[in-house]
């Protein structure tokens, strides 16, 4: 292949520096009152309205891979870090009355189970070594004992309470506080947790009992349930409120 040269026109050359320079600054000036456009608009949920638009958007887009036949990758527990990082200690200040812990699940408002952690032991109990994935960038294999949500939902009749859209969950003095799509709850790796490497689980890492959702970023594994209910609208969740997304899931 040659290249030709070509010979062009003082006038052309010109036209052409012209459009060059007038789209430059057109581009510049669109990106600068797009961006001062953006920061002019009312938040929603701690996110800018435009930006929380395209959350919403992958949102839709995205909750529809969550499906039973796609299981998270599991390990050995032999390849489970033996020190579990911490993250959040939200919800987490004050101690646990472990000889009167109850889980509260809500049946519908005024009809509340109470359930204590020996009944909760009493269930048939699943293991779990997957990469624990956090939204801050960090990720880690880990191990993780307790009871499957689906079989627990299914032990206390919860039906059409995981038919309605939304699990709530939050921490026993209301600190922290998360809201889960029920597709994802019912997922066949998600746990009502109370080990972690074949122990207890730490006060700091959710003693006595956590969720461990493995179709989520981390933010939703939320760590000492105090309360459980249902909702077809999207229960209150903490992170949403600081901005980020409600459905964060992987
Ligand atoms: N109660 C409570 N649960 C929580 C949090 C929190 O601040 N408070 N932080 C979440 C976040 S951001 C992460 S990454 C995981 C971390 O779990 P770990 O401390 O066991 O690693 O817990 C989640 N659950
Ligand atoms: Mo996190």
């Amino acid at each position: 292949m040659s290249l030709k040269e070509e010979t062009i026109s003082k006038a052309t050359l010109t036209r052409k520096t012209v459009i060059a320079f007038v789209c430059f600054f057109l581009f510049v000036f669109a990106g600068v009152f797009s961006w001062k456009w953006l920061h002019r608009q009312p938040e929603q949920a701690g996110a800018l309205k435009p930006l929380r638009k395209v959350l919403n958007f992958n949102e839709k887009l995205f909750s529809g891979f969550v499906s039973d036949q796609h299981l998270t990758k599991t390990f050995s527990p032999a390849s489970a870090a033996p020190r579990v990082r911490v993250n959040g200690d939200a919800g987490l200040s004050g101690s646990v009355d472990t000889a009167n812990y109850k889980l509260q699940v809500v049946r519908k408002p005024g009809d509340t189970l109470s359930i204590s952690m020996e009944e909760i032991k009493a269930l048939p109990k699943t293991e779990l070594v997957f990469d624990f994935k956090c939204i801050e960038g960090w990720s880690q294999v880990t191990h993780w004992g307790g009871v499957s949500f689906r079989e627990f939902a299914k032990k206390y009749n919860l039906d059409w309470q995981v038919h309605q859209k939304y699990t709530g969950l939050q921490t026993p003095d209301n600190g922290y506080y998360v809201g889960i799509d029920n597709k994802s709850m019912l997922h066949p790796q998600t746990m009502l947790c109370y080990e972690m490497n074949g122990k207890p689980l730490p006060l700091n890492q959710g003693f006595p009992l956590r969720l461990i959702i493995p179709v989520k970023y981390g933010i939703k594994h939320l760590k000492r349930i105090g309360t459980i209910f249902f909702s077809d609208s999207k229960p209150r969740d903490y992170w949403y409120e600081r901005g980020y997304d409600y459905f964060s899931g992987l």
